[in-house]
């Protein structure tokens, strides 16, 4: 990097290098599931719930082997601290019914991430499953269908409590359902109930180490097949979480097309010690493509920064883009995430922040585009030299190399 770069930034009082240690230390969890379209391992076939991948790109993971192999050609394109993001549908040891499934079949996972360093988190798996009953999961009617995602719901507590354990890195369990209704429902209420009455009995259902990990909720504001209602909305969850004593994630693609993520950032900072998660990018109704580095998300990490959210939020990764090199989609929505934290690194907060106190908002709005055409692209390459990570054009062409050696020959 060239001392002129460093010079521009400490005028506005701002250390490059002290901003590239901060960002080092961020652990972004990496979705194992863009690898291969949320598929898994269990090979129940399409997609159900709420989910839905498009695309028919060359090279998607078939097994473990290949999810592996392609992990870490992207995590080599990645800078910094990394966790892998893990679905309870990618059982790797002697793989059980979804309910059952418990430490025992998630062995791989451990062995793969204490290889390599890296923390894990868990999701349990409410969807592509026979026992997705009519949209329902914890909130059906049939006290079997509840029955059967609690003690899931029960197991992966554990799993989770097991892969912080084994790796010394916090995790984080976080739940998400894809209950909802198609059309205008009769009864808001009593779905929501039962939903809060699953939900008690899987936290009640297993005294997990608090000091090592935690649980989070993520709502959605609608999906394909609940486009009237989702019984886990974000009130609902919002509520939950904070009665619980656990935590709330804001998926970025999960509310109204014009809502600010960003702004609640700061309202749930003052009222939870903690915050949880998924990065991703809404398109029209859709949610789930892989992050550019546009205004949605620049806002999402300048307020992380902004609130100290860096030390207190759980980021993770979810999108999930079979249309394009499947590889390349993560390692490009990773990096996004990286580049728009070290942009915010890289502002004098402070000095906006007096400004706007001092009233003075020609000064705010003058500086904040002023910001704007700093040389930020020159740290970010000095930040992955730093992480011996290869810069902007080189990462790419090693993953089309791979994809020429090693995914074509997939066949599919
Ligand atoms: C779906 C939710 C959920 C999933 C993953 C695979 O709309 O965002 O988080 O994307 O669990
Ligand atoms: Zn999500």
């Amino acid at each position: 990097m060239r001392k002129e770069v460093v010079d521009i930034y400490s005028k506005y009082g701002i250390d490059v290098n002290a901003a590239m240690q901060k960002l080092k230390d961020v652990k972004i969890s990496i979705h194992c599931w863009q690898l291969d379209d949320v598929n898994g391992f269990e090979n129940l076939g399409a997609l159900t719930g709420g989910i839905q991948t498009t695309g028919n790109y060359l090279g998607k993971a078939r097994n473990f082997e290949e999810l592996k192999a392609d992990l870490d050609v992207a995590l080599g394109c990645i800078p910094g601290a990394k966790k892998i993001n893990v679905h309870a549908n990618y059982q790797t040891d002697n793989p059980v019914d979804r309910k059952d499934a418990c430490v025992d079949q998630y062995k791989g996972w451990v062995t793969y991430a204490k290889e390599r360093n890296l923390g894990l988190d868990f999701n349990p798996t409410f969807f592509s499953s026979p026992m997705l009953v009519d949209n329902m999961t914890l909130s059906s009617p049939k006290k079997e269908v509840r029955d059967y995602w609690i003690e899931h719901g029960i197991n992966s507590l554990k799993v989770t409590e097991y892969f912080a354990k084994e790796t010394g890195v916090k995790a984080l369990m976080n739940i998400w359902v894809p209950d909802g209704l198609k059309d205008v429902p009769a009864d808001r209420t009593s779905p929501r109930a039962r939903l809060k009455d699953s939900l008690d009995k899987i936290l009640a259902g297993y005294d997990y180490d608090k000091s090592v990990m935690d649980v989070a909720v993520e709502s959605k504001v609608f999906g394909i097949g609940m486009e009237s209602y989702t019984v886990g909305s974000h009130e609902f969850y919002m509520n939950y979480a904070i009665k619980n004593n656990i935590l709330c994630l804001l998926d970025t693609g999960h509310f109204h097309p014009t809502e600010n993520v960003a702004d609640k950032i700061s309202s749930m900072l003052l009222f939870n010690d903690s915050l949880a998660f998924h990065v991703s990018r809404p398109v029209r109704w859709d949610s789930d493509h892989v992050l550019k580095l546009n205004d949605d998300l620049q806002d999402v990490a300048d307020e992380l920064v902004k609130c100290g959210g860096l030390d207190k939020a759980y980021i993770a990764l979810d999108y999930f883009d079979a249309s394009i090199n499947r590889v390349a989609a993560l390692v490009i929505g990773a990096r996004n995430m990286q580049k728009a934290l070290l942009k915010a690194l890289l502002t004098p907060w402070a000095t906006l922040s007096e400004a706007q106190d001092d009233l003075d908002h020609t000064r705010v709005l003058a500086l904040q585009e002023e910001l704007k055409t700093l040389p930020w692209g020159e740290v970010w390459d000095a930040y992955c030299e730093l992480n011996g990570v290869k810069g902007e054009a080189a990462w790419f062409e090693d993953v089309r190399t791979y994809e020429k050696e090693v995914l074509v020959k997939r066949g599919n």
